[in-house]
């Protein structure tokens, strides 16, 4: 009889449980110290509340951090780092490890000195204080931010060993701010109002237009993440936020809206923020982030170490143009697809979470994920994005990642397709 997929699925959850106890009970010949032992932490007085005000992760955790690649960028003022995705798990990102982009440095900034203006085409220019934003209606929304040049280094084939490298210009957060649009309707908008260009109070004084649709939609003044206060490295004390939309809009330490009937054409959508193609034309104004998909765990940062068996793979995915239903994997690099299961909410343009636990048998793995989104949109293999936009680009790459695991369960970044 060919076993059903559930029955599949459940045949080998019941079988992994067993093997895992059976490692505990077969393998233990000697008394275990772990538990015939007083530990230090049975014998001694802990620290009393309040010995942190500001609580922090265990000590234990002391891996889990952002960390940058020093050769890609001259200087850190001007720099990245990347989220440490392959330690995360759930769909939002810790405030202390969303990854940083900036121009010109972290704005450090006085709220009470802090302003924001709105002026160009509306009928009454404004200035609010952070007083009085606050007394504006907020919601709630959970959103994944990608840089545009997440995975950029890896177009020509597979170089960063690791999905912090690869894949780490990316966090999820719930934002509390402001819908954009009551700003705008306070300042009252001319009829010739077509972009807005957001301003960002740092030394690199960060400018990008946007239309005016997308102001009028889904964009926020946020002022909170996580339920706590931006983070400085996030924009304190407020951002843009830009739904779906590639990261570089996200104008952080927000000073100034100005309201046109054309876009700008600034730095940060010429020169940077495109794409050359082949014929030597440059694809512009490529907003909306891809749907794209990795697998975080195993791989290179994050080997199996507990040998053939029953074995968990967990990654992440996301779409700038809604949800995502499905994600298939493969461990056959593409001969079979299995589907994954998601846990944990769907949400409109966040991450979400995907499972995939499987019997290890201990060979090689060329292991693969494919994201579906909403609109029906399949992931393309890096092989088909290189035939539409060739060999040029940086930004927008979100091809298939494939992870070579060898016998060992150690991870590699590797390109077959
Ligand atoms: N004011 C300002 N806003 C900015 C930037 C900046 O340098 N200055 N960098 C942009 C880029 S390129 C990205 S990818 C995101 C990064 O946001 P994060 O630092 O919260 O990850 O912020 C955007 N907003
Ligand atoms: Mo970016």
């Amino acid at each position: 009889m060919k076993p059903s997929r559930r029955s599949f699925l459940t045949g080998a959850a019941a079988a992994g449980v067993g093997s895992v106890a059976a490692t505990v009970a077969k393998g233990q010949t000697a008394p275990d110290p772990a538990i015939t032992e007083l530990q230090d932490w049975q014998v001694y007085l802990g620290d009393g509340v309040d010995a942190a005000p500001y609580g922090m992760p265990s000590k234990h955790e002391s891996h889990v951090v952002r960390r940058t690649v020093e050769w890609l960028t001259a200087d850190n003022v001007s720099s990245i780092n990347f989220t440490p995705l392959h330690e995360l798990d759930g769909i939002i990102t810790p405030n202390g490890v969303c990854f940083e982009r900036h121009h010109g440095g972290a704005a450090e900034i006085d709220p009470a000195e802090h302003r924001l203006m709105i002026n160009g085409l509306v009928d009454k220019e404004l200035v609010f204080t952070m007083e009085d934003l606050m007394r504006f209606p907020r919601e709630n929304h959970v959103y994944f931010l990608e840089c545009a040049a997440n995975t950029g280094m890896e177009w020509a084939g597979a170089q960063l060993n690791g999905c912090q490298f690869t894949h780490g210009m990316i966090h999820n957060v719930m934002y509390t701010g402001i819908p954009l649009k009551l700003l705008l309707a306070e300042a009252g908008l001319k009829t010739n109002a077509k972009w807005i260009l957001p301003e960002g109070a740092d030394a690199s004084a960060m400018t990008r237009s946007i239309p005016i649709e997308k102001a009028l939609d889904d964009c926020l003044v946020a002022f909170k993440m996580n339920g706590e206060a931006l983070r400085t490295e996030q924009g304190y004390p407020v951002r843009l936020v830009v739904p779906g939309w590639e990261g570089n809009m996200w104008v952080k330490w927000l000073r100034r809206i100005e309201v046109g009937d054309e876009p700008w054409h600034h730095r940060e959508e010429t020169s940077k923020y495109t794409d050359l193609l082949e014929d030597g034309t440059a694809r512009r104004f490529t907003w909306e982030m891809d749907a794209k998909s990795v697998i975080t765990n195993p791989s290179p940062q994050a080997p199996l170490t507990h040998g053939p068996g029953y074995t968990v793979l967990t990654g992440v995915a996301w779409s700038g143009r809604g949800t995502i239903p499905r994600v298939d994997v493969t461990l056959d690099g593409g001969k079979n697809w299995h589907q994954a299961r998601m846990s944990g909410p769907s949400l409109n343009k966040s991450m979400h979470r995907f499972y995939f636990e499987f019997e290890w048998d201990g060979k090689p793995l060329l292991l693969q994920s494919r994201a579906h989104d909403s609109t029906g949109y399949v992931q393309p293999t890096k092989n088909q994005l290189r035939e539409w936009r060739g060999e040029n680009s940086i930004y927008h790459n979100n091809g298939i990642q494939t992870w070579y695991v060898n016998e060992k369960g150690e991870a590699e970044n590797v390109e077959i397709s």
